[in-house]
This record gives structure tokens, sequence and C-alpha cells, in this order.
């Protein structure tokens, strides 16, 4: 499986804590294709990254996870990539879930694959801000997109060649899991949700995020829909 060309694109802001453990569980499973989108970061990311030989890449401001991703998924089919891995940078995703990510993009019955928190009870640990905000997150996209997803928000995705030249990703921000979505819906691309577990950890807890991120998001979320 590894054989093919996958691309693990990995956008990361001050993350030289986690990213060391991530890199080296991914080479361990045989992934040598990462691209590791540093946005800025005024931690030793970067450093810590080209120390595990990951194609660095770096913006000289701060832009945002999604711009990170558009760089990274840019670069990935300027070298040849016939799939895209999305992955986190904080330790949050498991490299094994990976294969489970591919199968269906391998047999051709999808050419976008989301990983789900919640098919199957696989959000152990999650804050219940979290979860509240998730749940409101799938009725926003509902209402906006028209798709009715377990988990609309999840930024753990796998995507063929053919959805990475089509999927337009303008939103520098955490919004672009939103238009991503829009994307793949106009573009009538096949998704398929297949169930993940993601590790809600002492670090990725305490790094945190406000509580205000969640309605900012779907306000976001909502003006890029009726200004497109
Ligand atoms: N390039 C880039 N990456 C970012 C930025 N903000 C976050 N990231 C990365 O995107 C990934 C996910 O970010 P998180 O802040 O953990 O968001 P999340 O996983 O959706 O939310 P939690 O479940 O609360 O952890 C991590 O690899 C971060 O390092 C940014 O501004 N630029
Ligand atoms: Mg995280």
């Amino acid at each position: 499986m590894t054989g093919k060309k996958v691309f693990i694109v990995i956008p990361a802001y001050n993350e030289a804590k986690a990213i060391s453990k991530v890199l080296d569980d991914l080479k361990k499973n045989g992934y040598r294709n990462i691209i590791v989108v540093d946005d800025c970061s005024s931690d030793d990311t970067a450093i810590v990254a080209r120390h595990h030989k990951a194609i660095v890449l770096k913006h000289i401001i701060n832009r945002g996870q999604g711009a990170a991703l558009k760089t990274g998924t840019d670069a990935g089919l300027n070298l040849g990539a016939e799939f895209i891995v999305h992955f986190d940078a904080d330790g949050q995703m498991r490299v094994v879930d990976i294969k489970k990510l591919l199968t269906p993009l391998i047999a051709k019955k999808a050419d976008v694959v989301l990983g789900s928190r919640f098919l199957g009870q696989k959000a152990k640990n999650m804050p219940f801000s979290k979860k509240i905000s998730l749940q409101l997150g799938r009725i926003v996209v509902f209402a906006l997109y028209g798709l009715w997803l377990s988990d609309s928000q999840s930024g753990f995705r796998v995507i063929n060649r053919k959805a990475a030249q089509n999927i337009k990703i303008t939103a520098d921000r955490m919004e672009h899991a939103g238009e991503i979505l829009g994307e793949i819906k106009k573009k009538k691309l096949r998704l398929v949700e297949v169930a993940v577990t993601i590790l809600y950890t002492d670090y990725s807890i305490q790094k945190g995020q406000s509580w205000s991120r969640g309605p900012a998001l779907g306000l976001k979320m909502l003006l890029r829909r009726l200004l497109k």
C-alpha cells in the first residue's frame, strides 16, 4: 500500500514538542513522503522536522491551517502524489488509521475519505465543549452544503489525485474544513467516512482552544457560503 505514491501533508504550528514522535511513527510504518508545512512557528518545529528528513515548507508569516494544507497539497501534486493524507502534527491522530482511510480510495470506491470520531465509540476523553461544538458543526454543514456527516470538522482526510486537483482551498484558517466539504459536493466527488480514534492527550487539551472558536468558525463558514 505504501508502494503507491502516498504523501502525508502535516500543517504544523509550534509543535516541536509533539512532531518528533509523529514523524517517527510515520517512518516506522513505511511512509516516506512527508511534507511538513511550518507556519512561521516560533519554536523548533522546522528544525525537528528536517532532522527527521521530512520535506519542510515554510510560510514566512502565520497564515493558518487551511493555507498550510493548500501549500502542502499543491507540493504533493507537483511531486506526483497519487494519494494525499492530511495529518496533524500534535499526535492526536493514529498512524495505524491511515491504512483504513486509504483502503476505499485504493479500491476506487471513493475520491475522499474522512476519518470520523463519531462512528462507533471513537471519541474517548473528548472535552464536553468540543463534543457540543462538533455536533453543532454537523448541523451547520448540513444547512450550508446539504451533507449530513457524523464528523463534519474532521481534519483527518485522505484524497486521491483527482480530488486534490479539484478541491480549491481558499480559506486560510480553520474554516477550510467546511470549504473542502462544499467543494466535494460541488465537484461531485465520492465521499466516505471511516471510523478513526482521535487521542485527546494532556498535551492537546493543554494547548487548548478558546470557547469562541466554534461559533466564530460557524459564522465564517456561513459568510463564505453566502459570498461564494
Ligand atoms: N500550518 C499551520 N498549522 C496549524 C495552525 N494552527 C493549527 N495548526 C496545526 O493543525 C493541526 C490541528 O490543529 P489543532 O489546533 O490541534 O486543532 P484540532 O486538532 O482541530 O483541535 P483539538 O481537537 O482541540 O486539538 C496541528 O497539527 C496544528 O499544529 C496554523 O496556524 N498553521
Ligand atoms: Mg489537535
